[in-house]
């Protein structure tokens, strides 16, 4: 592959001797501005085009590493544009306040891509109020307003992120209307976790059934349920949601949660925000809310996703943990530390 580095005094200078030297194929890998002998200038590097595409058709023992170093040196090269841009941010159509909130949501860990998005949404419209322009880059949808007229959920998720916890929080939820509930336990090998679903449905007066097929005849069997709550097995070593979901023989009219925590670092959430994509997947619900003090992962995860946030929960317990998301107690979270229960979250 064919990679070089420009040097010269500005930006506008190197990119047109490199639009001149590499034309339109140039793939920009970094940029930095770097002092020498006391002279600053502006370096950018870049690799071709056709270069990318060969090495992408010829897959080799380094094309796992060459992704993600690519990935990450788009990272960095996005953080040096935004670098360059922010001491303008004020002059561009943008209010001290609104700058503030950029500034803030980047100490909380939010994107670098997403708060160009951001910025590119209130320099367009410099008058709508900073929520409104946040709700329409991230998606909040109540899980009790838009997901009851559906009757048969899934919730999956990395081991221990609180699946079967939240399928259970929501089992008691719905029971409060008198719906009949079914809890379909598709993770039959999980022995304890097997146990506690069976236990806690019995004792909870839900009917309780263990499966490991979800094709329609399979949930066919089960037409006299309002909802069906089913608890979904791990991924097994290698495999994605789609495969596992193909094993089971799905039904296409399952709507799958995803349950993440936020205290999964940025580069597990995006992990799994790919391992975990599914055509059926229908909203992010996040847990363990009290047990990390940084909340901009999960906006990140929202609009990498382009799903909802439909449900929260803040405590071990299945009682008096969990909220439906709403506009106010997700903003409430982000920009207040304030868990939806009212508490303040020791910041860290
Ligand atoms: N602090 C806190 N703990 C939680 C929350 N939600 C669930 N937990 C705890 O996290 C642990 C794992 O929860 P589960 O619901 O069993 O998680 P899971 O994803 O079903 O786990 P596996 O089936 O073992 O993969 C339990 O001890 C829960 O009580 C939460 O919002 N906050
Ligand atoms: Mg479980």
């Amino acid at each position: 592959m064919q990679i070089k580095t420009f040097r010269g005094k500005t930006l506008s200078e190197v990119m047109a001797r490199i639009k001149k030297e590499i034309g339109p194929d140039a793939v920009i890998l970094n940029s930095d501005d770097v002092t020498d002998k006391g002279e600053k200038y502006f370096e950018v590097t870049v690799a071709r085009e056709n270069d990318i595409e060969q090495q992408k058709r010829e897959p080799n023992y380094y094309a796992y590493n060459f992704e993600q170093e690519f990935r990450l040196e788009w990272e960095k090269f996005q953080k040096n544009i935004y670098a360059l841009i922010k001491p303008h941010l004020n002059k561009n159509n943008i209010t001290p306040r609104q700058k503030q909130v950029l500034d803030y949501l980047e100490k909380q860990g939010v994107s670098t891509e997403l708060i160009l998005e951001i910025y590119a949404r209130i320099s367009q419209s410099p008058d709508t109020p900073i929520l409104k322009i946040l709700s329409q880059a991230i998606k909040i949808q109540s899980w009790m307003e838009k997901f009851t007229p559906q009757k048969i959920h899934a919730f999956t998720g990395p081991s221990g992120s609180g699946q079967t916890s939240t399928l259970l929080r929501l089992a008691l939820e719905l029971k409060k209307s008198s719906a009949k509930i079914l809890i379909l336990n598709a993770n039959i090998n999980h022995a304890g976790g097997k146990l506690y679903l069976k236990h806690f449905s019995e004792l909870s007066g839900l009917a309780y059934h263990e499966t490991d097929r979800l094709s329609r005849s399979i949930l066919n069997h089960f037409k006299e349920f309002d909802y069906i709550l089913i608890d979904l097995p791990p991924l097994a070593q290698g495999k994605n949601l789609i495969t596992s979901m193909d094993e089971l023989q799905a039904s296409s009219e399952i709507a799958i949660h995803l349950v993440l925590a936020p205290a999964y670092s940025s580069e597990q959430l995006n992990f799994f925000s790919v391992q975990y994509s599914h055509p059926q997947m229908a909203s992010l619900i996040w847990t363990k809310l009290d047990e990390t003090c940084v909340f901009g992962r999960i906006m990140n995860i929202a609009w990498k996703t382009r799903l909802p946030i439909s449900y929260l929960s803040y405590g071990p317990g299945l009682k008096k943990s969990s909220v439906p998301a709403t506009q106010d107690n997700v903003w409430r979270l982000i920009f207040k530390k304030e868990l939806p229960n009212g508490c303040k979250i020791i910041t860290c």
